[in-house]
């Protein structure tokens, strides 16, 4: 046509093809092209904006909805805008988060599960990918450690979920009436996790009517690890006053820390109250692939569920998290509703491949794709080196922390995860002598750097208090496209923001 084109000229329309495949090529071209950016180290890793400034909309970049469409080239327009005003997770530089990088396999993969467009529920739908999660869940049951009579698994929307599966299947296989009668049937549950493991246990004890209050959060040492013997007395006491301990939640690699909790001495402790333990490896899972770290979950066989998000250490693009559970068939009796007019029994295939109803979804997005492509192109081994990497720029940055004067370490042992927290310290405070002023002036140290890093957008890094510690930063590997020259590169950046 001699307008420009609307979306009607791309397919269906008849003689849609070409319009559609040129359209296509220039989005490739956009998304080429933010790709190749988001590796470069002159490149930045945010533009940022501020809510009002991006609602305004920025030199024609309206997030308003139109009553008439707008033609092909301002929806090219606005594809590269949104990719502009958004953040570079896959930058060398970008430290915020558990999941970073920029998997060019993992994104290929990405695409083709969009292309083909399907849900996960049924076999019919989805054939080749029903057989490609359970090869992978086999795959990592395996590496957890589980015999081949054992396991079964589901992928899920993200870690919470997967923990929230935990506690459902744990309160299910002791309480089976629950599903049926509710929890009116029920004695008061308790469950336990550590201080330092993620929010999701106590969001799943209150979106599944057990209570936040009925989550019972057991003490860590300095380092963040479950003490057991807190474990071991806080089970008693919730006996004794009547309660009934179901569930222990040990982490696998905590959020801020990166600590890993005891596993054999939690084992021990639950198999002698009978209690379903979950190991949380949503961050530390990845290390299983590691032939160097994988020690640091020993005992992880023994769980009886386990979360691992391979959109973390494994760097698949997100999300991609995975909930373990050695009881097979457990996962189906828990959730299945036999819904007759997705889940016909008299189809003319084995309709155990209908895997839906083993979930507490009904549509599920195709999480295995990516990842199954990525296992393919790097093998076990190619994840294995890529962990050891980000765990060695993890002890780079340690060793340069010890070093310097105008940092503090929060602890002084080696990371044991990639996780490394430390504390700027600007000049003014260097000689104040610990106290409450200082924690006071010493708390607005990483907030401040934080804002004047993200407006100037060349890095980016968290930081929160965790306890009796006031903010801090917390430096995460997990982007194998990140060197030590970037390592140095925040830490100078910091110290040259921070100075005051
Ligand atoms: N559990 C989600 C991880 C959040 C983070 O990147 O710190």
């Amino acid at each position: 046509p001699d307008r420009v084109p609307l979306c009607l000229d791309l397919l269906p329309a008849l003689s849609g093809e070409d319009t559609t495949k040129s359209f296509f090529q220039e989005l490739v071209n956009i998304l080429l092209s933010y790709v190749c950016k988001s590796f470069r180290r002159s490149s930045k890793v945010l533009d940022f904006h501020h809510p009002h400034q991006l609602r305004e909309g920025l030199e024609g970049f309206s997030l308003e909805l139109p009553d008439q469409p707008e033609n092909l080239e301002q929806l090219l327009v606005d594809c590269r805008d949104t990719l502009k005003y958004g953040v570079k997770t896959g930058h060398p530089r970008f430290f915020n988060q558990l999941s970073s990088g920029l998997d060019v396999i993992g994104l290929a993969g990405e695409w083709l599960t969009s292309t083909a467009n399907t849900n996960m529920f049924t076999y019919e739908v989805s054939p080749v990918f029903i057989l490609m999660e359970e090869v992978l869940l086999r795959k990592m049951q395996e590496i957890v450690g589980w015999s081949e009579e054992e396991g079964d698994g589901v992928f899920c929307p993200g870690g919470t979920m997967s923990n929230l599966y935990s506690v459902l299947l744990a309160r299910y296989h002791f309480f089976p009436e629950v599903k049926t009668k509710g929890m009116t049937a029920l004695p008061r549950l308790i469950l336990f996790t550590s201080a330092h493991s993620h929010y999701s246990v106590k969001k799943s004890a209150a979106v599944l009517g057990i209570g936040s209050e009925n989550v019972v959060v057991v003490k860590c040492n300095d380092r963040g690890k479950m003490i057991p013997a807190e474990l071991e007395s806080s089970i008693v006491t919730a006996k004794d006053q009547g309660c009934v301990p179901f569930y222990v939640n040990a982490t696998a690699g905590t959020t801020v820390y990166g600590a890993f909790d005891p596993l054999n001495a939690i084992a021990d402790i639950c198999e002698s109250h009978g209690l379903w333990l979950h190991v949380d490896a949503a961050w530390g899972g990845g290390l299983l692939m590691s032939k160097r770290h994988r020690v640091k979950l020993q005992g992880i066989e023994r769980a009886w569920s386990v979360t691992w998000n391979p959109h973390k250490m494994m760097g698949a693009p997100l999300q991609c998290s995975a909930i373990l559970v050695k009881k097979r068939g457990l996962l189906k009796d828990c959730n299945q509703m036999c819904a007759e007019y997705l889940f016909q029994t008299d189809k003319h295939y084995d309709t155990s491949y209908d895997t839906g109803d083993k979930t507490i979804q009904c549509g599920r997005h195709v999480d295995v794709f990516k990842l199954w492509l990525m296992w393919k192109a790097k093998g076990s081994e190619g994840f294995g080196s890529q962990i050891n990497t980000c765990l060695e720029n993890a002890e780079h940055l340690f060793d340069k922390l010890k070093e310097r004067p105008d940092f503090e370490l929060v602890f002084k042992s080696k990371p044991e995860h990639s996780n490394v927290c430390f504390w700027y310290i600007p000049p003014t405070l260097r000689n104040m002598p610990p106290g409450p002023e200082r924690n006071r002036r010493l708390h607005e140290v990483a907030p401040k750097i934080k804002a004047k890093m993200m407006e100037q957008g060349m890095a980016m890094i968290g930081y929160q208090p965790l306890g009796d510690k006031v903010n801090f930063f917390r430096c995460v590997f997990s982007n194998p496209a990140t060197q030590t020259e970037d390592v140095d590169y925040l830490l100078e950046e910091i110290a040259r923001l921070g100075h005051d």
